[in-house]
Order: C-alpha cells, then sequence, then structure tokens
C-alpha cells in the first residue's frame, strides 16, 4: 500500500513537471517524462506525416520522365528528392519516442496509420505537377510553419529544415503555374484544370473542421498543434487566392467571397465524405500507391539487410 501511495506520488511529480514545461513553452526531449497520451499522439501525427512525404513522391515521380525541359526535370528530381529526405528527418524524431522504423511501415502497409488524403488523387498533366508545388506544398507550410513550434523538440527541430526546402517547392509550382498561363490557350486550359482539381483536395489536407476533429483539443493543450484546422485553412486561403488571381486563374469555388467584417475569405463548403472515402483507402489511387510502396520496400530488402550487416560488422572492429 505504502509503496502504491509512493507511486502515484511520483506520478503526480513527474506530470506537475511535463505541464510545467508545456506551460513555460520549453520544448520536450525525448529523454523527459511525457504522458501515454502525448506520445501516442506524437507517434501517429509524426509517422503519419513521414509517410505522406515518401507517398507524396509518387505523383510527382509520374512526370519525372515527361518533364517538360532538361531544367524543369532537374528541379523536380531535386524536389522530390527533398520529399525522401523529410520522411527520412520524420521516422527519426518519431524514433525517438520509442517506436521502429519496421513498426511505423508494418503499421502504413496494413492500413493501421494514415497519409495525407491529397496523395491519393493521379497527376494526369505537367499542370499537375504545377499545382501540387504550389497548392499541396503551399498548404503544407501553412501547416508546418505553425508546428515548428509544437512543444516536441525533434519534432519542431525538424519541421524548420523541412519549411526551408518547402518555400522553395511552392515556388517552383507557382512559376509551372505562372508560365503555364502566360501560354497557348491549351495550356491555360490545362493550369485551370489542375487549380479545379487541386483546390478541394488541398483544403482538406487540413483535416476535419474544428468541431469534428477528435484530436484537436488534447494536441491544443500539449501545445503540439498551435493552431486548429480550420485556422490554418484559413490562412491557406487567405494567401493563395490573391495568387491564382494575379496570374488570371479562376477559384473553382461560386461562394468564395472576401468578408469585409471578418477581414478573410468565406469559402463553399467542403464535402467531407469524399475526404472520409479517401482517407479510409477508397479513393482514386489509394490501391496503386500501396502496392506500389509495399513492392518498392520489399524489393529494397537486400539494401536494408547489407546496411545493417555492415553497420554491425563495423561495430565488431
Ligand atoms: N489526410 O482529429 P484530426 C508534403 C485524419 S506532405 C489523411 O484533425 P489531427 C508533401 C486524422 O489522422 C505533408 N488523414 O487529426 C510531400 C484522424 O484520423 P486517425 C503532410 C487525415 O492529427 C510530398 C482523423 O482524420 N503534412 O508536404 O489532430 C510531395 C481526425 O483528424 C487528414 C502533414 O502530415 C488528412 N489530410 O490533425 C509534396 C502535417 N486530416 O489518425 C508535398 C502533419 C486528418 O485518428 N499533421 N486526418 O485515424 C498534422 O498537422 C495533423 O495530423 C492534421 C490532422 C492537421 C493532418
Amino acid at each position: 500500500m505504502e509503496l502504491l501511495e509512493k507511486y502515484d506520488k511520483l506520478s503526480e511529480q513527474l506530470l506537475k513537471t511535463f505541464e510545467g514545461k508545456i506551460e513555460r513553452g520549453d520544448a520536450i526531449e525525448p529523454r523527459d517524462n511525457m504522458p501515454d497520451g502525448y506520445r501516442k499522439h506524437l507517434i501517429r501525427q509524426i509517422s503519419q506525416h513521414a509517410h505522406s512525404e515518401v507517398i507524396g513522391m509518387q505523383p510527382e515521380g509520374n512526370w519525372i520522365t515527361r518533364a517538360p525541359s532538361l531544367k524543369a526535370k532537374q528541379v523536380l528530381l531535386a524536389k522530390i528528392q527533398d520529399e525522401g529526405g523529410h520522411g527520412l528527418y520524420l521516422y527519426s524524431a518519431a524514433e525517438t519516442l520509442g517506436i521502429t522504423r519496421k513498426e511505423m511501415i508494418d503499421q502504413l502497409h496494413t492500413g493501421k496509420a494514415k497519409y495525407s488524403n491529397i496523395f491519393n488523387y493521379p497527376s494526369l498533366t505537367w499542370a499537375d505537377i504545377g499545382a501540387i508545388g504550389w497548392l499541396v506544398d503551399g498548404a503544407a507550410i501553412v501547416n508546418q510553419v505553425s508546428l515548428q513550434r509544437t512543444s516536441y523538440g525533434p519534432y519542431s527541430r525538424a519541421m524548420v529544415r523541412i519549411c526551408k526546402e518547402e518555400s522553395f517547392h511552392q515556388r517552383q509550382g507557382y512559376e509551372i503555374m505562372a508560365k503555364m498561363m502566360k501560354g497557348t490557350k491549351d495550356q491555360q486550359e490545362m493550369a485551370q484544370d489542375a487549380m479545379n482539381r487541386w483546390w478541394w483536395p488541398s483544403l482538406m489536407m487540413f483535416g476535419p473542421h474544428d468541431g469534428e476533429s477528435p484530436h484537436t483539443s488534447d494536441a491544443v493543450k500539449w501545445k503540439i498543434k498551435r493552431s486548429s484546422n480550420d485556422e490554418l485553412r484559413q490562412k491557406f486561403i487567405d494567401k493563395t487566392v490573391p495568387q491564382a488571381e494575379l496570374i488570371g486563374l479562376t477559384m473553382p469555388d461560386k461562394d468564395l467571397k472576401w468578408n469585409e467584417t471578418k477581414n478573410c475569405y468565406d469559402h463553399g463548403p467542403i464535402d467531407w465524405n469524399e475526404f472520409y472515402r479517401v482517407i479510409n483507402g477508397n479513393g482514386p489511387c489509394n490501391r496503386q500507391r500501396m502496392e506500389h510502396h509495399a513492392r518498392v520496400h520489399h524489393e529494397g530488402g537486400w539494401v536494408r539487410a547489407a546496411a545493417e550487416a555492415y553497420s554491425k560488422k563495423k561495430e565488431n572492429i
């Protein structure tokens, strides 16, 4: 009984220390004590984030061999390589919380872990590469700039580095769109078509509305999320609409209009049925994305085995 009381007191003290750090805005580091829920939330979010970076290489990879110039190909290759690197930083950050890379990949392959809704749509034309860079990376930056101040140290530091690269990605996408809008009528139509198809799924990237988001209240309390899903979505809309107008694109939302009182844009309803269909595995490309990932992961098994054998050999020298 005495032992149990001591244990309860110790747990209470550790929780107080953790809460004090969160309140002061100190970073939580891997060896710090943290509540189970905090650790679980981070593992889920960071691993999903890592999977998104890696799966996100597929729709862009589809255009490497068909890029319209050597320069465009070089830029696209560099961008895709960056996304792979982001995945690696993020898997490493998640590993500091006590999960292995293998466990995370198994969770992805068995459907226990999600990845961003956006990568389940096909990249049909070169303009889609512009739309992905401009809108998808643009949405990701808004989210990730806010996550630079997230309470978990390794995640926050990964975000600082990732944001620097994402802003280059966003600009390369916008440059593609701007160039196409200055081109022939066919090119302009292609850019508008890409805008029409990527706009709504990009808004969904921020997750369900605040009242419908089960994880937000804990995430805000623990300062994992520094802004809510709707706040970030609004920021993205307000930033992107003038960019679209500047190059002559029409926003595919008839209800979109500037609200003088709120000093931001009002937008039309988001199709949440589509969102849940996609994140639950039934989007246009879910099966293709997962089959590709599983196949390539299997084929790359020998590289992992060789790297492991090499590091073991080095340990023994
Ligand atoms: N897609 O309570 P909520 C990139 C799920 S990649 C899929 O609001 P939370 C790039 C959510 O997981 C950058 N699922 O959750 C790469 C939860 O289901 P579970 C990707 C989503 O975690 C290559 C349920 O809905 N960025 O830039 O508080 C090429 C309820 O949601 C989504 C990140 O990953 C979604 N969009 O908030 C180009 C950002 N949204 O897990 C570019 C990091 C929600 O209970 N993640 N769900 O089964 C986050 O900031 C947060 O996790 C979210 C969701 C805002 C996405």
